[in-house]
């Protein structure tokens, strides 16, 4: 049988902001219940929940200090169960956010390694004594801003964190880590879950003889974002090990039956493509991988066609997951909003082009909803890498606002108390009640299009050939043996037309007519042409 997630879309859960349950304004595992309904509703197959582990919240959950058990303001083990379960009964898959790479300062693994130098977990974390001068040990920069390693006096050494330094870096290359970290994912096997969203594969190790990273260009410091991969001399990530070590979690998750793993590459640009292939390549490593390729500003037809065709080459039986937004960057909607003819048309077209991919897909809470950034004041804010770099870093709370479910409600349905983050006007004129009761809402139509994707294995199964067409026109076509779907999208506002040589039907969603062997894409526009064997499309 061919495996699950294979044909699957993912439907991302931001647990902070989905539904409370208790009136603290912040979202539980109990609300989630509650809503699984929506979605089931829009033919997904599986939820991602960003983490619900015990921790400070330091990183909203990215920063654990317990990975066995439930963060209070989520619910308890009980509560988890009972998610799962009615997930299971609706026919949703679940997997959970594992953020291996580093703890909580507050995990008592890292409360007891930063006491002295001899203690049992004193090698558990990145120490390394200063440079004689007292300055830390490498240039490593932190994700988040500034350098990587942290003075801890007691020890008089700095440990390394490759986000905030709430995040002490775990020491991979210790043996007794590796074991502890594979018994927290057995215990949650062990539990039912069908898999696991794993954190920043790529940071797992570090360089061991800790070595200096090169300078940029213009003698600028190499940052964690620049496009450095594997080869290329960055010591703090793409270390070879980490690919052992995916190897290690790989065979435990095979001794359950349809466990997924998906890495999230912490990388952009066409580098990022060849390391989701590299982390992917056989069947002994992830089962997909994603980066933040497609989660950048690019908004055109090359650059997308890069990324599907780098993958296959790198990969040619790998699997990758595709998205255009989650919890860490501006929604898909505002961030693309200079090639809209308007919001709503741009989430249409966005959701068609995904849905068509070849791959795994993802979308995130919200998007099905066309839902926009957040627009947030300073006093607003929650995320710490916006807070220490605000105005220039606007951060991650606009994309994490709460879901929108009763425009006449208090807090658009989301909670009965005062919401961590707030809820605007904007957002609420995408509730839920209100796109339920319009027929051409962007709600119906991830329904529709994810139904349409779904009951045509060409769209989930089939091979992608390319169709060369200028700007800003992206068209291929997805085939099995006996299906084939031509699949035309205009990415800009202008309208567009195209010359189609042999006989085709327009079929599924659509945005644009088709007469007299003349294709005519409205601005944003996009077709789905049924054919048999050749088409030919040309601009
Ligand atoms: O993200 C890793 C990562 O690379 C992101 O920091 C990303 O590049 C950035 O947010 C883009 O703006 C993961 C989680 O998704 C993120 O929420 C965590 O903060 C981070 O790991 C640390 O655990």
């Amino acid at each position: 049988m061919r495996e699950w997630w294979r044909d699957a879309v993912i439907y991302q859960i931001y647990p902070r902001s989905f539904q409370d349950s208790t009136g603290d304004g912040v979202g539980d595992l109990n609300g989630i219940t509650q809503r699984l309904e929506h979605i089931a509703s829009l033919g997904v197959d599986c939820i991602w929940l960003s983490p619900i582990f015990t921790s400070p919240q330091a990183d909203m959950g990215y920063d654990v200090s317990n990975y066995t058990d439930i963060d209070p303001i989520f619910g308890t083990l009980d509560d988890f169960d009972r998610m799962l379960a009615r997930a299971h009964e609706l026919g949703l898959k679940v997997i959970t956010d594992q953020v291996l790479s580093h703890t909580s300062d507050q995990h008592p693994w890292f409360i007891e390694s930063r006491k002295d130098r001899t203690n049992p977990k004193a090698d558990w974390y990145v120490w390394a004594d200063p440079k004689p001068d007292g300055s830390p040990p490498t240039n490593w920069h932190s994700h988040f801003g500034g350098p990587a390693w942290e003075f801890e006096a007691v020890r008089g050494q700095y440990y390394l964190h490759n986000f905030l330094s709430q995040q002490p870096d775990l020491n991979f290359h210790n043996p007794d880590v590796v074991d502890a970290i594979l018994d927290t994912a057995k215990f949650w096997l062990d539990r039912g879950l069908d898999g696991f969203r794993l954190d920043t594969v790529n940071y797992y190790f570090h360089d061991k003889h800790l070595r200096s990273n090169p300078a940029a260009k213009g003698g600028r410091q190499v940052m964690a974002t620049d496009l450095y991969g594997m080869q290329d001399n960055i010591h703090n990530k793409n270390q070879l090990e980490n690919l052992a070590f995916l190897e290690q979690l790989r065979a435990l998750c095979d001794q359950y039956d349809g466990i997924m793993m998906v890495g999230e590459v912490g990388d952009m640009g066409q580098r990022s493509i060849d390391l989701m292939a590299e982390y992917t390549k056989g069947s002994s490593r992830l089962h997909m991988a994603y980066s933040f390729a497609m989660l950048g500003p690019d908004f055109n037809p090359k650059h997308f066609r890069g990324c599907i065709e780098g993958f296959q080459k790198g990969a040619p039986d790998g699997q990758p997951e595709w998205s255009f937004s989650n919890h860490d960057v501006p929604r898909h909607v505002t961030r693309w909003a200079e090639h809209a003819v308007s919001d709503e048309s741009i989430a249409k077209l966005a959701c068609a082009m995904l849905m068509s991919f070849e791959g795994t897909i993802g979308i995130y809470q919200g998007e099905e909803l066309g839902q926009l950034e957040t627009v947030m004041k300073f006093e607003e804010l929650t995320d710490l890498q916006a807070i220490r770099y605000w105005p220039g870093v606007k951060g991650r709370d606009g994309c994490r606002t709460p879901m929108v479910w009763d425009h006449k409600a208090d807090n658009a349905g989301f909670t009965a108390g005062t919401p961590w983050l707030p809820v605007k006007a904007p957002q609420v004129a995408h509730s839920v009640d209100l796109q339920e009761a319009q027929n051409d809402s962007v709600l119906h139509f991830y329904r529709q299009t994810i139904g349409f994707r779904k009951s045509h294995p060409c769209m989930t199964r089939g091979k992608t050939a390319w169709i060369d067409l200028p700007d800003p026109m992206l068209a291929f076509t997805r085939s099995t043996a006996d299906q084939h779907l031509t699949c035309v999208f205009n990415l800009s506002k202008a309208p567009q037309t195209l010359t189609v040589t042999g006989t085709a039907t327009l079929t599924g969603p659509q945005h644009a007519t088709l007469a007299d062997s003349t294709l005519t894409l409205p601005g944003n526009g996009f077709a789905f042409l049924g054919h048999s064997a050749t088409l030919k499309l040309t601009a």
